[in-house]
């Protein structure tokens, strides 16, 4: 988790990455100057869009200061998207592509309470780019 000292830009850093089904992910904030989370898509928290493997356990890291990690085990592969809850409206939002997923999971947005704003949507590296890459840094 990274940001701008005034706050005006915020992200995750690397915004996509790949890992195996069994390794751990942890966030870090390492921004001084604003607090952060890692939440999961899942109607489950906040009634968002899932965009996340159907069965997967949901997670929220609620409000991490400066300093402050949260982690995750992903056993199950497929694509995991996750948002930063206060800074999801400036593109604060990051992707995980857990094993050789195929296809690519679906999102459903439609009829959904609380659709993914068009900001965070464009914002999701493609999986086909985490897969050859390996690591996604935001451009
Ligand atoms: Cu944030």
């Amino acid at each position: 988790m990274r940001g701008k000292d005034d706050g005006a830009h915020v992200w995750f850093d690397p915004i996509g990455i790949r890992v195996s089904p069994g390794q751990m992910v942890r966030w870090t904030n390492r921004d001084p100057g604003n607090s952060h989370t890692t939440t999961s898509y899942h109607p489950a928290i906040f009634e968002r869009p899932l965009r996340m493997p159907p069965g997967a356990r949901p997670w929220n890291s609620d409000y991490l200061l400066p300093g402050q990690s949260f982690s995750v085990t992903f056993d199950r592969e497929g694509v995991y998207d996750y948002y930063c809850v206060p800074h999801e409206h400036a593109g604060m939002v990051g992707r995980i592509v857990v094993g050789m997923p195929t296809p690519p999971a679906p999102s459903a947005e439609a009829g959904s309470a609380n659709p993914v704003p068009e900001v965070a949507l464009s914002a999701f590296p493609p999986v086909e780019e985490i897969l050859a890459k390996g690591i996604v840094r935001r451009a």
